[in-house]
């Protein structure tokens, strides 16, 4: 446990990262990677579609977080790279998936239109099949300076996230409670558990594992994962409410318009985020036995709640 003059020295220290540098600084390398990962060769049409929604911008967050636990745990961002660029075609997928017409068809993605607003919904559909399976046909082809061991760990828990134990378990439970009113705090905790946790979680554990982190560290660092997670939905609810559409670049409001339960319908706006500032307290206490190292972590966890978009 630390005394509370550490903490203060870790409160003091976290005032002084710059976080806006740190982010567009990985934004960067990681739209670098990203931009090489996939070439457009015959047939065009696909690695067109792909790319649209891949390049598309975004936050980035969880390639961010991968990177980052890596180097926390010791390994560098060369090593993780592959695998930060895999969660990114990933959540992308996700994403181009979630858009259409028969999920929740929305017309806007990170402030352009959606993937099948411009290809079509079939090609939609294919584009995110093939970044989902080129997403692991790279980090097993590209993965360099790490033990094969590792990257089968990585792959088996990146598979896990993603599968109907992860983001398509979310995915069919919210489906399901589509215009029902009397939606559970569990069921709604179970949803975003797997449609924005699992994803999350898998990206801090990856990164960590490719360096080789111990089972205890794994465990701080799946606990920060999920508390993050979970804070990050409350705050995305939020802003569906909040936010505009330029500040978004997806439509605002369409939580409302739905009639979704949502985190501000069951606890209000103020109570909404009280609980993600707690969720974001107990992420960060996860860190301590890390000191200095998690600065970067710490940091990205106070952006989870004062994000704007
Ligand atoms: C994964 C095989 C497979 C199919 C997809 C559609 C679906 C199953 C799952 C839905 C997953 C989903 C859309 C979850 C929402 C996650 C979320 C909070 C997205 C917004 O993430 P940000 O804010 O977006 O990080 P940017 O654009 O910044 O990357």
């Amino acid at each position: 446990m630390t005394s509370s003059v550490d903490q203060k020295i870790v409160n003091t220290t976290q005032a002084a990262f710059d976080l806006k540098h740190y982010l567009k600084e990985r934004q960067t390398l990681v739209e670098a990677a990203l931009e090489q990962s996939i070439a457009v060769v015959y047939p065009e049409k696909i690695y067109e579609s792909m790319r649209y929604s891949l390049l598309a911008g975004g936050k980035r967050l969880r390639p961010i977080l991968c990177l980052a636990t890596c180097e926390l745990v010791g390994g560098t961002i060369e090593m993780a790279m592959p695998t930060a660029c895999a969660l990114e075609m990933i959540h992308t997928m996700s994403l181009i998936h979630d858009d259409l017409p028969a999920m929740d068809n929305d017309d806007y993605r990170r402030g352009q239109l959606t993937n099948h607003k411009v290809y079509g919904e079939d090609v939609a559909i294919l584009a995110g099949d093939g970044l989902l399976a080129y997403a692991f046909e790279f980090i097993a082809a590209q993965t360099q300076q790490v033990q094969p061991t590792r990257i089968i760990q990585v792959i088996a828990k990146l598979g896990r996230s993603v599968g109907a134990a992860g983001l398509v378990g979310g995915q069919v439970v919210d489906l399901e409670c589509e215009g029902r009113s009397d939606v559970s705090l569990e069921t709604l905790n179970f949803i975003h558990r797997h449609k924005t946790g699992a994803l999350l979680e898998a990206s801090v554990l990856c990164g960590a594992v490719l360096a080789g982190a111990d089972e205890s560290v794994q465990q701080h660092l799946s606990r920060y994962a999920q508390n993050i997670g979970l804070a990050f939905q409350i705050v995305d609810d939020v802003l569906d409410i909040t936010a505009t559409q330029e500040e978004l670049g997806k439509t605002a409001g369409k939580d409302l318009q739905a009639q979704k339960v949502t985190y501000p319908s069951l606890w209000g706006i103020e109570e909404s985020q009280r609980q993600a500032n707690q969720l974001v307290a107990d992420a960060k206490a996860e860190l301590q036995p890390f000191g200095e190292l998690a600065r970067p972590l710490m940091a990205i966890a106070d952006y989870i709640t004062a994000r704007k978009h």
